[in-house]
Order: C-alpha cells, then structure tokens, then sequence
C-alpha cells in the first residue's frame, strides 16, 4: 500500500505541494489537470510539467483522478468516438510518462452529491452530509447552485460550472438512458481502451456512485458488491479494475465492506479509505477517520485490503475542516493528515501482527 493524499495543482489547491510532504508516510500524490473539460485530450508537456513539480517537491505522481468521461460516452451518442478517442490520446500520453492508475466515473451528470458541505459535528469541526429528504425536495439546478454557494469559492470535484450550466439539456440528453444502458456503454468504452491500458500496463480504477442509488432519476450502477463483479466479468482483465471508496459504497448500509474488498482480490487499484456516522437509512454525515467517530471499523477495512495483499495507492479521501482551515470543503490538510497518519498505524499494527504475532503480551 502507498499513501498518498488527492492534490488539485498549484492553482487549484489551499494545500502546498511541501505540506503533503510532511505527513509521515505519504510518499504520493493523486492528481489531475483540473482545468481541463471532460473529453479534451491532456497535452504531453501538461503532463510532464505537472510531474516534475510533484518530483521536485520529493513526492511521486501516483495515480490521476480523475480523466472524467464527456457525457457522450455515458450517453452513447454517435459523437462518443472522437471523446473515446481522445481519452485514448490521453492515457497512451499518461503511459509515457509512467504513471500507471487511473480513477474515473461513470454517474451521469453529477458526480457525488452531498446536500450540505459544512455540517458542524458536536466538537466544533463541519463536515460533508447528506440528507435524501433535500434531494428529494430540489431540482437539481437549485441543487447546483446550492452546493456552488456553500464551496468557499472553490470548484468541487465533478461541479464544473461550464457543464452543470447546461444541467436542463444534460438531463434531456440522458433521457432513455437506463442503468441497462448506462452499463452497456461503460462496457463499450472500456473494450475500446483496453489495448492503450494493456500497452502501458495502466490499471483503470472506476469509482463507486456516491450515493450508492440513483438521483433526481438519473440512473446509478456501481452501488454494490452484485454490480462491480458484473463489470469486473463483463471485462474481465486485470486493467480493469475498482477504486474501493468506503464513503461512497458505505453510504448503503447493505454494502458489507470487508466482504466486498475480500471479494476483489487482484481488482481494487485504488482505495478510498473513510468513515460515515449514519443516522437512518438515506441520511449520514463524514467523521473522523477513527472507527470510534463514526459507524465503520475502519480495523477490518484496513485488515481486508492488507489480507487480500492490496498494494496500490491509497488515500485518506475526505476530511474534517478543523483548526479554522479554510479549504475545499472535504479537502483540507490537517484532518486528512490525521487520517493519513491513522490508516498508517493501523497498517503497521496488522502488518506486524499478522508476520511476527500479536497474541501474546
Ligand atoms: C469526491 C470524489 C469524487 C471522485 C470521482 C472520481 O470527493 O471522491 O469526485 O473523485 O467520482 O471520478
């Protein structure tokens, strides 16, 4: 396992590159050209140039998220092939340069959605939640709006106000698209890929529908154990493969999530690793990493993906905002850095245990 911590580039990012560097035991970065739109091709130089200032700084790039997908490609719509190909152009661009994972997804029209981005918790700190009560309540270019508003003027991951301008004619592109359909094309784009990805040995690590049910009606299909083996046989080559997030399949309180990760062995590239406290079903907010704050044992998630042999990157995924920090809300250093840290503890606890013992005092 490699830690590492999502970083947006210098222009995008409250956290310096020399920051990350100094939490014990992150020795990468998770990032992406952010200012590039769905479905443009990523220039060689961007590439390189975004490598080397990672290096210089004495981290490594360890994987993207993401190269998101142009919603012609979830859609199916004939124009799919110049976005596929341009994809192509981007991973043959990203094999060059050695870097080896790739996290996308494939939810239509919004990435995640949380209906509020700065819930104070009873210590004082404010978190991402969710309540299905406001979803169900607002259309989603209220939605949008919202959730711009409450950013601190950041732009959230998958929220890019050029493409959720047009959510209105998005949703009208998506009509007859159901989850049979979405499927099919996810299918359609991976076959198409698969030879880039197996020339340079790039693993692509789809990421799990956060929440892990459908939205404002838009159809949702990586939500459990059940539909990633059904895409894992539907391709069934190493490439591709999973970004195991517990935020997001752990929204579901009937995901088991040791067994799901027991049950991909070879398959999971990436891990997201957090908590959720929930409440009901449908409504839960993000806690600390530690298992006491929220309602997962982190102790045998972490066990799962150390027994199944994961040695991928791994990353802490959301934080906390604590100590006054402001930052993109999920994305700030210092609660990131605990869980970083904490996941690292655990790690070594169960690498420890697991060679030399742990049951005798
Ligand atoms: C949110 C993230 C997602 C994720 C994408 C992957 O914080 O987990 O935006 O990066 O779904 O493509």
């Amino acid at each position: 396992m490699k830690m590492t911590l999502r970083w947006f580039g210098s222009k995008f990012d409250s956290v310096p590159l020399w920051k990350i560097r100094q939490i014990p035991g992150v020795v990468g970065v998770i990032t992406t050209l952010y200012d590039i739109p769905a479905g443009e091709p990523w220039p060689m130089d961007r590439i390189e140039a975004i490598k080397a200032e990672v290096e210089a700084a004495g981290l490594e790039i360890s994987g993207i998220e993401s190269v998101n997908i142009h919603d012609a490609i979830k859609i199916g719509s004939p124009d799919r092939e110049k976005y596929i190909k341009n994809y192509i152009d981007t991973l043959d661009n990203l094999g060059k340069a050695g870097i080896k994972v790739v996290c996308y997804n494939f939810m239509p029209v919004f990435d995640w959605t949380r209906t509020e981005l700065a819930k104070p918790r009873p210590d004082g700190s404010t978190v991402l939640a969710y309540d299905q009560k406001t979803v169900d309540q607002i259309d989603p270019a209220t939605f949008f709006d919202k959730t711009n508003a409450g950013s601190n003027g950041f732009v959230m991951p998958g929220w890019e106000p050029e493409r959720l301008a047009h959510v209105k004619e998005l949703f009208k592109a998506y009509e007859g698209v159901d989850s049979d359909k979405l499927f099919e094309n996810l299918v359609y784009f991976l076959k198409a890929i698969q030879p880039v990805c197996e020339k340079w040995g790039i693993k692509m690590a789809i990421h799990p529908d956060d929440p892990a049910w459908p939205v404002f009606g838009l159809p949702r299909i990586i939500t459990n154990k059940e539909n990633l083996h059904r895409l894992m046989k539907a391709v069934d080559a190493p490439f591709n493969g999973v970004t195991l997030c517990t935020g997001s399949l752990g929204t579901s309180l009937k995901n088991d999530l040791p067994d799901i990760i027991r049950s991909l062995p070879g398959r999971i590239h990436f891990a997201h690793v957090r908590n959720l406290q929930h409440f009901s079903p449908g409504v839960f907010e993000e806690a600390a990493h530690l298992s006491s704050d929220g309602s997962f044992d982190m102790f045998e998630i972490v066990k799962a993906l150390f027994d199944i042999g994961f040695d991928g990157p791994m990353r802490p995924d959301h934080g906390r905002m604590i100590w006054d920090e402001v930052a993109m809300p999920g994305y700030g250093l210092y609660d990131r850095a605990l869980g970083a840290t904490y996941i690292n503890g655990l790690w070594e606890a169960i690498d420890k245990c697991t060679r030399r013992g742990c049951s005798k005092a």
